[in-house]
């Protein structure tokens, strides 16, 4: 009898053809004649699962027998992408699966393409969380990633006559091959009621007295590292309703009231909350917060952790990050844990929670910054809440002994508000040991302008971790031509060692190698011309540079800058003043979803397919300008987009992005940016080098000396004619048939308020880009610059982000 797990199946294709047909066979019931291409795609990953599960297994026992730290990193999100591919490549059966399918006569295409991506999360935060749980698996890191098992992900967009219409995402329609669901393992998840006192044996205590619960079932993913036998476990949380709970509403007869007590438990995990920049204060997103933070807490120390461990030694075993505020509720909940449950005292559980927490920050939009209004905390956690009021008292306490009895710096740093909220950042930044913003500007603008009274009671907290992407999925499976053209220059360490990309730097001055960089770039933009008029009809012509901007609609990242340079081009063509002929042909890729709930959002998405419509379809452009919006932009799509894209547009108003990560896909793709001084920009150019880099815009420092003066943004519009024709064309409903009201609102919040100072930007803006068309026309020296940006952007892959993190923030190590 196996105890030890049961052994992977034989490495060989027929090995894995015999695996394929069982799975078929015996987990899908069907005959490979008889099958579907979902029962297919099925019975594939479920192969690639078996190989897996062995070394999961056996990585899972290896942990348990050491006594390493590990990574609990607790994220809101996860925007993980198809598996399929990343788990063949990290497994290292890519070839052996192609050629066992085509031995079958089954299409891996047609597998893939069944796939459907779990869109867990909203954007930047949650693919950065997918890309550190994958390079800790390849560190060989102990790690467990935490989150919510949504049932709805991200809202698929489509758009009725070019305004944003949001549809379900129900990814789990056909199910999911690669979950591990565990009913048995679940947890009982506490909310309301109220707090008591009581005696214990001569020692006044507080405990909570709830008044309803909910399960978490823990629903287990694989998270093999690339190549290192190494897989670590991502645990996702869902919700349902706690039986014993229904019991008792069953036996009082009221059958109907213990269906809906169901659907209220199943509420909680249901939907991806589409909001990323504004923090509502919604009561079901503090429960799905809560939800899924005590169930991870408590699985940690329950389940991880050997029986009757001495929690005084937590911070030796555990290292909870929290990936935004999002999870900061853990806080008081650790507290809650030691002092309530275990009976330890107030200082050495807080001493114990100060180190096992650590809070990574994502924004400097003070309407980002979570806050709880105390009466909702009240009543969904009354305990926490007082718990967060001890926090704050003593907190005080010690800004009272430093620096006197200042009452506006105790109110300014109060973790209450004065208008009766808690704020989740300061809630954070008081109990972590480190907190770190995203990028070096962004965590320099943390320290001076957002918690500097934090930063002067804290010294050696506030530190910098610049955020990273996984070369794995965003170069070696998105980009596998210019993968193979590196590997054949360099060797293959680069996947794991990305700062040896350097050693490409003498091949930019290789003529033949920067025609077979051109050439894969020609490769992938036909590849994604495929996909584009698969998916949406749309086409994209051979000769044009791809000017991508893909990136959620936010009108601080300034999509509308965007979208003035084109309308300026397409009037340069149509007022004569430049001839059609002689303007380099540009298509303009936009990928983006707005929130919901964001108007302003919603219309320019509309504004840009109106734009899109008009210059498409203008005889007069005679085609050297094409705009396409393909919708429901996502990882998948993303993929397929930066590989090929030629000009990267990274155009926030300086100090507004907190890093991106987008920009340092389409850097490593070989793709040129165009951006301002902003989040991880500004290191990417220091990097690549100006030469190779658009730079244009006002420097935060400028930012802020306009807003010191006094910003009027008509006067900008007075002064550079291009910009007032470029808004009166889209003012006068030259993109709307003529109804100018469609397109109004726009135009107006620009001229009189622009809170992003677009058309500040504007001037400068056009004028790299006429820059950009110049250097475009020497192809030698615009592929020298691409190969130089590849070469010297090695520096942003997540592994390097990991290895920061656990020096200067968790202190652990691989396990070996
Ligand atoms: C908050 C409350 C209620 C509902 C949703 C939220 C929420 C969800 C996601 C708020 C913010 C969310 O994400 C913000 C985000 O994606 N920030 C981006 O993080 C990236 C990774 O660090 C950075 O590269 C981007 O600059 C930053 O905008």
């Amino acid at each position: 009898l196996a105890i030890g797990p049961v052994g992977a199946p034989e490495a060989t294709v027929d090995g894995f053809v015999a695996q394929y047909l069982r799975n078929l066979n015996f987990d899908r019931g069907v005959t490979l004649s008889a099958s579907t291409a979902n029962d297919r795609f099925y019975a594939l990953a479920y192969t690639v699962r078996d190989y897996l599960v062995a070394r999961w297994l056996e990585g899972v026992r290896r942990y348990r027998a050491s006594d390493r730290k590990a990574v609990c990193y607790l994220s809101a999100e996860y925007l993980l992408g198809r598996q399929l591919d990343n788990n063949l490549l990290a497994s290292g059966l890519s070839d052996i699966a192609a050629e066992a399918l085509a031995q079958c006569g089954v299409d891996i295409e047609e597998l893939r393409a069944q796939e459907v991506e779990p869109g867990l999360g909203n954007g930047g935060l949650g693919r950065l969380a997918a890309c550190f749980i994958d390079s800790l698996a390849t560190m060989s890191v102990p790690n467990v990633g935490y989150g919510i098992r949504y049932e709805y992900g991200i809202f698929r967009q489509t758009f009725e006559d070019g305004r944003q219409v949001e549809q379900p995402d129900s990814w789990l329609e056909l199910g999911s091959p690669w979950e591990f669901p565990h009913p048995e393992a679940a947890q009982t998840i506490s909310f309301g009621g109220s707090t008591e006192k009581y005696d214990d044996g001569g020692v006044t205590r507080s405990r909570w007295v709830p008044a309803w619960s909910v399960q978490a079932v823990p629903y287990n993913y694989m998270v093999p590292g690339y190549q290192n036998g190494r897989v670590n476990t991502l645990r996702l949380w869902s919700s349902r309703a706690n039986h014993a709970f229904d019991l008792s509403v069953f036996n009082a007869g009221d059958y109907v009231e213990a269906v809906r007590a169901q659907t209220f438990a199943e509420n909680i995990s249901k939907v991806l909350y589409p909001e990323d920049s504004t923090a509502q204060g919604k009561e079901l997103r503090l429960q799905q917060q809560y939800f899924f933070v005590a169930a991870s807490i408590r699985d940690f120390i329950d389940v991880v952790l050997p029986e009757d461990f001495d929690l005084t030694r937590l911070p030796e075993r555990a290292i909870f990050q929290l990936n935004d505020t999002h999870p900061v509720i853990g806080v008081p909940e650790l507290m809650r844990i030691l002092v309530d449950e275990k009976k330890m005292e107030w200082d050495a559980a807080w001493a114990v929670t100060q180190q096992c927490f650590a809070y990574t920050c994502h924004t400097l939009l003070p309407e980002a910054l979570e806050v709880w209004p105390i009466d909702l905390l009240g009543r969904l956690l009354p305990r926490h809440l007082e718990i967060i009021y001890r926090i704050n008292e003593e907190f005080l306490l010690a800004v009272r002994e430093r620096f006197g009895d200042d009452e506006a710096r105790i109110r300014d740093m109060s973790i209450i508000s004065p208008d009766g909220a808690v704020r989740m950042a300061f809630l954070a930044t008081v109990a972590g040991s480190k907190v770190n913003g995203v990028a070096e500007l962004h965590s320099q603008l943390l320290r001076e302008k957002v918690l500097p009274a934090f930063d002067e009671f804290f010294p050696g907290k506030f530190t910098n971790v610049t955020n990273g992407v996984t070369p794995r999925r965003f170069v070696r499976l998105a980009n596998p031509e210019l993968s193979a053209l590196i590997t054949e220059a360099i060797g293959d360490g680069w996947l794991t060692d990305l700062e040896r990309l350097r050693e490409l730097e003498p091949f930019a001055d290789d003529a033949d190698f920067r025609t077979a960089f051109g050439e894969m770039k020609a490769a992938n933009k036909r590849r994604l011309a495929a996909t584009l008029q698969a998916r949406d009809g749309l086409t994209i012509a051979d000769d044009h540079m791809l000017d991508v901007m893909v990136k959620r609609l936010h009108e601080y990242k300034r999509q509308m800058l965007k979208l003035l340079h084109i309308v300026t081009a397409y009037d340069r063509i149509v007022s004569g003043e430049v001839e059609a002929s002689s303007v380099p042909g540009r298509t303009f890729v936009f990928g983006a979803k707005a929130a919901p709930g964001y108007d302003m959002a919603k219309r320019i998405i509309h504004l840009i397919n109106a734009v899109g419509s008009v210059v498409n379809d203008d005889p007069r452009v005679e085609g050297r300008l094409k705009v396409l919006f393909p919708p429901n932009y996502n990882v998948t799509l993303a993929e397929r987009i930066i590989p090929a894209a030629d000009l990267s547009e990274q155009i926030s108003l300086a100090g507004k992005e907190a890093s991106g990560t987008g920009n340092m896909k389409f850097a490593l793709n070989g793709a040129l940016t165009v951006g301002t001084d902003d989040g991880a920009n500004v290191e990417i150019r220091e990097l690549v080098g100006d030469d190779n880099f658009f730079l244009f815009g006002m420097s935060e420092p400028e930012v802020e000396a306009l807003w010191a003066r006094g910003y009027t943004p008509a006067e900008f519009a007075e002064k550079d004619a291009g910009l007032g024709r470029a808004l009166d064309l889209i003012g006068s409903g030259a993109f709307s048939g003529g109804d100018a009201s469609v397109f109004a609102p726009i135009v107006s919040n620009l001229m009189n308020d622009d809170r992003f100072m677009v058309l500040a930007d504007y001037t400068s803006y056009i004028a790299a880009q006429d820059r950009v068309d110049d250097a475009y026309t020497d192809t030698a020296a615009w592929q020298r610059s691409a190969v130089l940006n590849v070469a010297r952007s090695g520096f942003f892959s997540s592994d390097r982000s990991m290895r920061d993190y656990i020096d200067r923030i968790w202190h652990t190590e691989p396990l070996g």
